[in-house]
């Protein structure tokens, strides 16, 4: 399936509690969000299956992707159109092989290592992380900075997605790293607007 990584949209529930999960991905998408990710570590995979399956029904006619985090069996169950692994969510062949070759399967990687292991026969990106320290993921690995991003990206052999404390201003930098978007948490979803939110970095990307 095709897809445009340039304005990335990961979903955060605590910060979309308030607006309501489908409300904000669909503000955010009318906003300019090219691709969305559900990711909630501690909802069961029940929840997640209900959750999934009305983002998927409020993202049809969108264009938008709609890619589950870590949960392969949820991605299965709502039928989405892709998932996103981190480091020890398990294999990409295995996702691969159970998904289709149709689905967009993607992986976290902090370091060249990680890097250099990425299985480019089953993912379709990388997403390169964390460019600034954040707190909206607690456990994350050390900052990459604009240089260390420019260094992944160019030695990735797949596109790449910058992620990590990124704001509107670090689009450019971020492209002129190499990668080819952005993924974004808090300044979408906890953003007092997610669709002007939205707008600004589409606007930043043109
Ligand atoms: N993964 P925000 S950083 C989910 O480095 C996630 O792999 C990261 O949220 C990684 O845009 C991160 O609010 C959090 O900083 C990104």
């Amino acid at each position: 399936m095709t897809f445009d990584l340039s304005l990335y949209l990961i979903t955060d529930p605590a910060m979309c509690a308030e607006r309501g999960l489908v409300e904000t991905v669909t503000a955010a998408v009318r906003g300019g969000v090219t691709l969305a990710q559900l990711r909630d570590k501690h909802a069961t995979d029940a929840e997640l299956i209900e959750q999934a399956r009305a983002l998927k029904e409020a993202l049809t006619g969108s264009g938008v992707p709609l890619i589950i985090n870590d949960r392969l069996d949820v991605a299965l169950a709502a039928d989405a159109d892709g998932l996103h692994i981190g480091q020890t969510d398990g294999d990409a062949a295995a996702a691969r092989k159970a998904l289709g070759p149709d689905a967009i399967l993607g992986l976290s990687i902090n370091t060249h290592e990680q890097l250099a292991k990425v299985d480019t026969a089953q993912l379709d990106y990388v997403g390169l992380g964390p460019v600034f320290a954040t707190s909206t993921k607690k456990d994350h690995e050390s900052p990459l900075g604009f240089d260390g991003l420019a260094a992944l990206a160019a030695a990735s052999p797949l596109p790449s997605v910058a992620i990590g404390g990124l704001q509107a201003q670090h689009v450019q930098a971020v492209r002129e790293a190499g990668a080819r978007g952005v993924a974004i948490i808090s300044a979408i979803c906890a953003a007092p607007d997610p669709q002007a939110a939205a707008q600004r970095f589409a606007k930043s990307l043109q």
